[in-house]
This record gives structure tokens, sequence and C-alpha cells, in this order.
């Protein structure tokens, strides 16, 4: 029984068990070694983020110099993104089964330090299908607010085998990560934190 913080979004507190995230951060880190983490930089002033990203399935978010968007490659290894872990492929089906299936999920890597400042998803073609996002490590505190960037937003802290589901009305909801708890979770041996975010990405 997920809460509802908002319209259209759904925050399922410790939807994996302490197994489920260790098989899930396994089948990540088997992609990972096929599609390394990266650092991607900001369009035009060309500054590094502070997370670090990856992805699996068809398709894969970047961002450089030229722009934010999605390609089907690894913008450094230039090989096509590896597939998509079946058990996210079953958490959306359960979680979304209404939705085309997702075509990429970005892995984001979160250091102690880092953070991700607010914003909106909005590279996608299909705004209709939801995003669904899996936490595993270290806690975060996340900031989500409403549709535009000035207003209230609330924040939450999101734990190791939390998953968040945005749809309809808080699907171009801002949102960001104001910063981890560190030493919140021993999930991760290195510390901090990865977050799964599936998404469609073109009209279905
Ligand atoms: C994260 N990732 O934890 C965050 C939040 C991203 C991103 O924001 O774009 O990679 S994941 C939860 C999320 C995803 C998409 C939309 C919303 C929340 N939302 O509208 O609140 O790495
Ligand atoms: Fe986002």
């Amino acid at each position: 029984m997920p809460l509802e913080l908002q319209p259209g979004a759904l925050w399922f507190r410790e939807a994996l068990d302490r197994a489920a995230q260790a098989a899930l951060l396994a089948e990540i880190r088997a992609v990972l070694t096929e599609a390394p983490l990266f650092t991607p930089t900001m369009p035009r002033s060309g500054q590094p983020f502070s997370v670090r990203m990856s992805n699996c399935g068809p398709l894969g978010w970047v961002s450089d110099v030229a722009g934010y968007r999605y390609q089907s490659f690894h913008p450094e290894t230039r090989r096509p993104w590896p597939a998509m872990p079946p058990r996210l492929m079953d958490l959306w089906n359960r979680l979304a089964p209404e939705a085309a299936p997702p075509e990429a999920c970005l892995i984001n890597y979160y250091a102690p330090e880092a953070r991700m400042s607010l914003h909106q998803d909005r590279d996608e073609a299909d705004f209709t299908a939801p995003v669904l996002s899996v936490s595993l490590g270290d806690t975060a505190v996340f900031r989500v607010g409403g549709e535009t960037r000035r207003g209230p937003t609330r924040s939450i802290h999101l734990a190791s085998g939390d998953v968040f589901l945005l749809s309809g009305p808080s699907r171009l909801a801002f949102h960001g990560i104001d910063r981890l708890l560190p030493g919140t979770s021993r999930l991760v041996d290195e510390g901090g934190r990865f977050n799964l975010t599936l998404r469609r990405v073109t009209a279905a």
C-alpha cells in the first residue's frame, strides 16, 4: 500500500526487501561492467554533474556540452546499452501494468557528497507514461514540488528498497536530491546511493 504524497506521486516504502535489493544491485553491477559509470556535463557550460551515470535498456539518457538527449549507445564506449534486467521489467509490470514497456533505465550513482538540483524530467516524448524510481544504498533527502519551479516543495527521505512512482499530475513535478545521509545503509560496499529510473521515452 503506497503513500500518495501528492496526486500521482506514490511512495512504496520498503518495496524491496534486503535480499531483493542485493539481487538487483548485483544485476546493476553486471550492467556497469559492460557500460561503466560516466560523468555527464551540463549543456553549454560543460560543468560536470556530481552524480555519475550509466543506463540499460534500448535507450539511455546522456548529457554533454551539446545538450540532454536519449541515445542507444554509451557516450564513451560507443557500445549499445546492456539489456534491462528482468527483475526491473517485472517491477514495472507490477506497478505500472497499464503502461507501455520502459525503454530506458537511467542508473545514477551518488557518492556521499553528490546531489541533484531541482529539475523536471521532460526529455521524453510521452508524459502519459509513469516514471518509476528505485533507491539502493544510503538514504537520500528527496525534494518534490509542483509543476512550477516556484511554489511549495516538501522533502522526504528515500531509503534503500524504496520505490517511487510518478504519474499523471506529478509526472512533470519539479524534484531533486538535496543530499545523502552517509552511512545509513550497508548495501553498497563503497558507500553512496544508486538510483534506478525506468522511463518510457518514445510515444507508445
Ligand atoms: C534520483 N533522479 O534519486 C532522482 C530522483 C533523475 C532524477 O531526478 O532525473 O534521474 S528519482 C525520482 C523521480 C524521477 C522522475 C520524476 C520525479 C522523481 N518526480 O517528478 O518527482 O536519482
Ligand atoms: Fe529527474
